[in-house]
């Protein structure tokens, strides 16, 4: 049989991610395309367009997954999925996410130009709310899926607006009436995840493919630190609960004592709200975030259970709450995937380099479900999370024609 990575065509797989970055472009050429905002209805709008001219069908779950069938021979057979995210950091890139979804559907237009239909259904997913920049924690689709979170709890988070997770659900819902809804946790064949490395490795090396070898650790927790609201004129310092003050020692504090010669502990405080925010009054409290990465997860473990004490000690005299919101440990992929993914690339002379990721990805939760793996293409300066997030067209395809001979070979089986 024709393989069908010889129909991936870079120009359209280009051509495509373009177009999707319309959806949420910013002036800096990035994408803001936050989980559930109109600016996702419309990018699935623009999917679900491609789709309907692949001969696919869409469906969606109770978590707000979007869904693109290719069916198989034999309908009844659990699929295997392909996919990732299209929602976006506030100043993202044009490919972090979007790429593994779109790789997924020049998988499949591959598919139908080499007239193949494999035993089993293969389905292209776009997970809801990946990156949890406007609803925290990211991962919350997949999360659901797996049944490693209950849907429930999600529902009413909160983004900054105070527009809860449930209702942008149901918008998102009433935006595709003809879209049905299907069951969450359907069994699955396998998995596999195309992502840009969002790390310099693979560019470094001149690699055009990389087979993931797992995914590092993650925690991250909320902070919250209570102070005392006072006019800044005339409070005496003696008496002052500053919660910015505090809030400032504490990451000082914390990023001291998580510093690491060896660069391989990752603590970020990225997001800081203050209020009541005004210049002239002292801070009545103090929200930030943590997110704290190792990829050993007994280090990760003991790192991540000091932070409450830390904060405590460094914010006084104010009161502080830690709260945290995910707890993923390293994880790796079962080595037939890798196997796989490997060999499909030696047979069409892409050269590929093993790796782990050190970013987070949908796939952690899929590895708990099916057999799971990720490919891997470089990105320019390994620069991700930043509107100047950028790859070729040729490395793009490279990863498709990958994902494509490794979907069929999964899914013939
Ligand atoms: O944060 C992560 O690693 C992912 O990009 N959401
Ligand atoms: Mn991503
Ligand atoms: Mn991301």
């Amino acid at each position: 049989m024709t393989r069908p990575s010889a129909h991936v065509d870079a120009a359209r797989l280009w051509s495509r991610h373009l177009s999707l970055a319309r959806h949420g472009a910013t002036a800096a050429g990035g994408v803001n395309r936050q989980a559930l905002s109109s600016e996702e209805i419309a990018a699935r709008r623009e999917l679900l367009a491609i789709a309907r001219a692949l001969d696919l069908t869409a469906f969606t779950d109770a978590a707000g997954n979007f869904f693109l069938r290719m069916e198989g021979r034999e309908s009844d057979l659990p699929p295997v999925l392909t996919g990732s995210h299209i929602d976006s950091q506030p100043t993202g890139g044009r490919f972090d996410g979007v790429y593994g979804v779109l790789a997924g559907i020049e998988a499949i237009e591959a598919l139908r130009m080499a007239c193949i239909t494999p035993r089993r259904p293969i389905e292209v997913v776009a997970w809801m709310n990946e990156e949890g920049s406007r609803f925290a924690p990211g991962m919350m689709g997949s999360a659901a899926y797996a049944g490693a979170a209950a849907l429930d709890p999600m529902l009413s988070i909160t983004d900054a607006a105070g527009v809860t997770v449930g209702r942008e659900l149901a918008r998102m819902r009433d935006a595709f009436p003809d879209v049905p809804l299907r069951p969450l946790g359907r069994p699955l064949a396998a998995y596999l995840e195309a992502h840009i490395e969002q790390g310099p490795v693979l560019e470094q090396v001149g690699c055009s493919v990389g087979v993931v070898t797992g995914i590092q650790g993650k925690r991250t927790f909320r902070v919250t630190v209570a102070g005392e609201e006072a006019h800044a004129g005339t409070a005496p310092l003696a008496t002052r609960k500053d919660a910015l003050l505090a809030a400032t020692a504490i990451i000082q504090g914390l990023s001291k004592a998580l510093a690491d010669p060896d660069d391989i502990v990752k603590f970020t405080v990225g997001r800081i709200e203050v209020l009541p925010n005004a210049p002239s009054v002292v801070a009545g409290r103090a929200v930030f975030s943590i997110d704290l990465r190792h990829p050993d997860s007994a280090r990760l473990r003991a790192l991540g259970d000091a932070i409450e004490n830390l904060c405590a000690e460094q914010g006084r005299p104010c009161g502080v709450e830690v709260r945290e919101l995910t707890t993923a440990m390293s994880l790796d992929f079962p080595p037939a995937i890798r196997d796989l993914l490997r060999d499909c690339a030696a047979a069409i002379g892409i050269r590929t380099l093993d790796l782990p990721s050190a970013a987070g990805h949908d796939a952690r939760f899929m590895h708990a479900v099916c057999p799971s793996g990720m490919i891997f293409v470089p990105c320019k300066g390994g620069i991700s999370h930043n509107e100047a997030e950028s790859a070729t067209a040729s490395e793009l395809a490279d990863g498709a024609r990958v994902l494509v001979d490794a979907l069929l070979s999964l899914a013939l089986r």
